[in-house]
């Protein structure tokens, strides 16, 4: 079968389905191919904090309603070492503020959404490939049911994630790549209990970092820095949930709860950039050109700033023929990428025992928390990258 579309989105994540319904609302004609089922791409667990620049695109599409009902409004976020705590009043330095609602549900508002929208959305279309991006008629090819299908469009854009297959379309030297592998990974637990604190603590204690975050007033999310020879076989439940114990315990205000995990995965940290966003007519947006640590929450909020600029330069070509902005889209994007990109490089490096450091460098981490603790300009500039810098 042969479709023709405006634009075909590679990738059914949060950055894929944001662009098709942003296109589809202002009547561009776009396809999304998704190579696993809805499920599988539900079953991730990720990100937790969302920017008012996502809660916003949610809200201008018109499916922000379980989002308001259910994401919890944080004004304020805390450092901590392992005895004291540092508010970042987040609300009183900046006047916004975060919500926190996983990532599985933004996802799934956008998925449940998208037939009425009008969005097509092909779930399983294996061995996507894509083709003359070069060229003024691209096309993608999957296969799906033992058939390979093609998509004839006007443009490509790869919202396919670290691993997939858009960027490695893009010929070799056609764009400069940075990157940062962190020596240590995240291993996250998933549990129906009461968070310890009411607002979201970053630990740098003696035993590494630890993250305490959540997903509702009864749903739980924590991290801790595990070093990359670590597997899950490691760590069974019990020694996790003694490992949280110690570490939030003396700085939280309820006391870790314990319960039986919904899921535990250990991510590895990384920093990266592609420093193109755009090759003929194929885009990238979101983790397919830049990720970064999760240590500053704004991985899937880049992706949303990389929707909300491609969607605009897409509509206004297709609207009048102008390509300037559509020319623009890799410079404005990497100009907000790379800012993030300092502040989660920042943050992390503050927050974690890299094993590497000797005494001088663990000094020069608590005289830094020793500062921000001290500076209202320091708080400050935390604050305006956390909540998330203009777009
Ligand atoms: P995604 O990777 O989410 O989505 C890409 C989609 O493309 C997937 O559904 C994939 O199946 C599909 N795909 C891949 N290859 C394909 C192909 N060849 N053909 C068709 N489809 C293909 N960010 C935070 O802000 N906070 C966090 O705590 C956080 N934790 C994370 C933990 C992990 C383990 C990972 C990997 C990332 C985490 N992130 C976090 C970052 C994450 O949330 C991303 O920024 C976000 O998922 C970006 O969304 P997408 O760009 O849509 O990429
Ligand atoms: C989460 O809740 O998953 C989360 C929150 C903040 C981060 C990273 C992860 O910086």
């Amino acid at each position: 079968m042969e479709i023709k579309t405006q634009v075909a989105i590679v990738g059914a994540g949060p950055s894929g389905l944001l662009l098709g319904h942003l296109l589809c609302a202002a009547g561009i004609g776009c396809i999304v191919v998704e190579r696993q089922s809805p499920d599988h791409v539900l079953g991730r667990i990720r990100a937790g904090v969302l920017e008012t620049v996502t809660t916003d695109l949610m809200r201008e599409l018109g499916i922000d309603q379980r989002l308001n009902a259910e994401g919890m409004v944080e004004g304020g976020f805390n450092l901590a070492t392992h005895d004291d705590v540092i508010r970042i009043d987040i609300e009183a330095l900046t006047g916004r503020h975060v919500i926190v609602y996983g990532q599985t549900e933004i996802t799934r508002d956008l998925m449940e959404a998208a037939p009425d929208r009008g969005l097509a959305v092909i779930y399983e279309a294996a061995n996507v490939a894509l083709h003359g991006i070069e060229s003024r008629h691209p096309w993608v090819t999957y296969e799906k049911g033992g058939k390979v299908e093609r998509i004839d469009a006007g443009f490509i854009v790869g919202c396919d994630g670290f691993h997939g297959a858009a960027r490695r379309a893009i010929p070799a030297g056609a764009a400069r790549e940075f990157e940062r592998i962190y020596p240590f990974g995240w291993l996250g637990i998933l549990a129906d209990v009461p968070p310890c604190h009411p607002e979201l603590i970053y630990a740098n204690g003696d035993r590494g970092f630890a993250l305490a975050s959540m997903r509702s007033p009864t749903r739980s999310r924590y991290y801790i820095q595990v070093p990359l020879t670590d597997t899950l076989d490691d760590w069974p439940e019990e020694r996790l949930w003694d490992e949280l114990e110690m570490r939030f315990n003396p700085l939280s205000e309820h006391g870790v709860t314990r319960g039986p995990a919904l899921e535990m995965s250990i991510a590895p940290l990384r920093s990266y950039v592609f420093e193109t966003m755009r090759h003929g007519r194929l885009f990238l947006a979101g983790d397919a050109a830049h990720i970064v640590p999760p240590t500053g929450a704004k991985g899937l909020n880049l992706a949303a700033s990389d929707v909300a600029y491609l969607s605009e330069a897409l509509i206004g070509y297709f609207r009048t023929g102008d390509e300037v902005a559509l020319d623009n889209y890799t410079p404005r994007a990497l100009a907000r990428i790379w800012k993030a990109e300092r502040f989660s490089w920042f943050l992390t490096k503050l927050m974690h025992r890299f094993p590497e450091d000797g005494a001088f460098e663990h000094r020069m981490q608590t005289a830094e928390l020793e500062y921000v603790a001290s500076s209202r300009a320091m708080q400050t500039a935390i604050a305006e990258n956390y909540v998330g810098l203009p777009l």
